[in-house]
């Protein structure tokens, strides 16, 4: 009996020791982060002399004495898989590049807000990620986030549009799923639920209108009560207009979130961001564009109308950080022609480099 506590307590003694040694490690490396993020400071804003992006005022909302005459507001997010063409068709309704459009998988990380105006009525068109079926702890991971961003844009929408890619010809049993959940979600909060099937300039032949029809009855099988259906396609804009007849019909009376010729109520620096995504995304191979995160971090207007951008980006490896270098001018150049044509400004990137080891969370966008 006292062999068996003399152990219990050696045990506890050398537990409270390797703890006392965990808790001043960890005090250690904080301090050592505290120094580098002080030394950084130094350096970016002292002696490079940048103006911080704080001073890019985010865009205030639109005061109520400029409000039109009978404002009517309809705010609409758009749920699907992920590369079912939800941020090529928000960003064709409202005639701009808001959010990134690519052929990857999880392209958009954050849910995104375009405008469109017809009449006295104000669309508020949320693009958001792609939703997975999430399987194990892995998937969890890697898309539980951006999943969530997506499932709370239900509570800020009155009408959800569900889209449905129709290149495919058939819907994948995960589609299905996922396709399922957004109408019970809907249901749920009683919200209309829109069916948009995209990329319809990819049914062309015979064989293609065939599997199309069976696309449809699988759809339908679903067992989902659509308000209505559309379908859509962004390379020769047909079925938009609409899309977005039948979005207005919704509206209800309330005050609009931007003036009429705008396409968002994003602030530039937002846009600016989103652009450098984009050419992240057309720029870098396989999985770089997603192990990488970026920041933007001083704004400085220059005499001649545009800005020097100081960009932050951070890699969890050093082969991710040198991939990035090594594709540093067509980045700049995609990411300025870019934002150039969006934001009619020229902008200059100032690209900084830092290595996170471990995850990397999006906080740090
Ligand atoms: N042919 C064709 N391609 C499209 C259309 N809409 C989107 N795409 C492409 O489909 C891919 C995924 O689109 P994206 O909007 O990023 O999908 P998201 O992941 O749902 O946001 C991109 O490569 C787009 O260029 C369309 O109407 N026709
Ligand atoms: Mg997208």
């Amino acid at each position: 009996m006292l062999r068996v506590n003399h152990l219990l307590r050696q045990s506890i003694r050398s537990r409270r020791k390797w703890e006392d040694r965990v808790a001043s490690v960890l005090n250690e490396t904080n301090e050592v982060h505290v120094d580098q993020a002080a030394k950084r400071f130094e350096r970016i804003y002292k002696q490079k002399k940048f103006t911080p992006v704080e001073s890019d005022k985010s865009k205030p909302t639109l005061p109520v004495s400029t409000q039109p005459p009978d404002p009517h507001i309809v705010k609409a997010t758009f749920l699907g898989p992920q590369n079912s063409g939800k941020s090529s068709l928000v960003n064709s309704l409202c005639h701009a590049h808001l959010s990134a459009e690519s052929k990857r998988s999880g392209s958009t990380d954050q849910v995104v807000q375009g405008v469109s105006t017809i009449h006295n009525t104000q669309l508020a068109l949320l693009d958001t990620p792609g939703l997975v079926q999430v399987r194990g702890s892995k998937d969890r991971r890697r898309h539980a986030e951006a999943a969530l961003k997506s499932w709370d844009s239900i509570f800020a929408a009155d009408v959800v549009v569900l889209t449905l890619c129709a290149g495919l010809g058939f819907l994948e049993p995960e589609h299905k799923s996922i396709a399922k959940e957004i109408g019970r979600r809907a249901e749920q909060r009683s919200l209309p639920l829109l069916l948009a099937i995209t990329m319809m300039d990819k049914v062309q032949t015979p064989r293609q209108r065939d599997l199309y029809f069976s696309l449809r009855t699988e759809i339908e099988s679903c067992g989902l009560r659509f308000a209505a259906t559309h379908e859509t396609t962004t390379k020769d804009s047909k079925g938009l207009v609409e899309l977005k007849d039948t979005l207005s019909t919704f509206a209800v009376k309330g005050n609009w979130l931007a003036f009429r010729h705008e396409t968002t109520s994003l602030s530039d620096k937002d846009r600016v961001l989103e652009c450098l995504r984009q050419a992240f995304l057309d720029t870098l191979p396989h999985e770089v564009p997603h192990a990488l995160r970026c920041r933007i971090l001083g704004w400085t207007v220059k005499e001649n109308g545009g800005a020097e951008v100081v960009v932050e980006v951070f890699a969890a490896r050093p082969a991710y950080l040198f991939t990035f270098y090594s594709h540093l001018e067509t980045i700049s150049h995609v990411a300025q022609k870019l934002s150039e044509r969006e934001l009619k400004k020229k902008f200059f990137f100032v690209f900084q480099g830092f290595l996170t080891p471990g995850e990397i969370s999006s906080a740090s966008r």
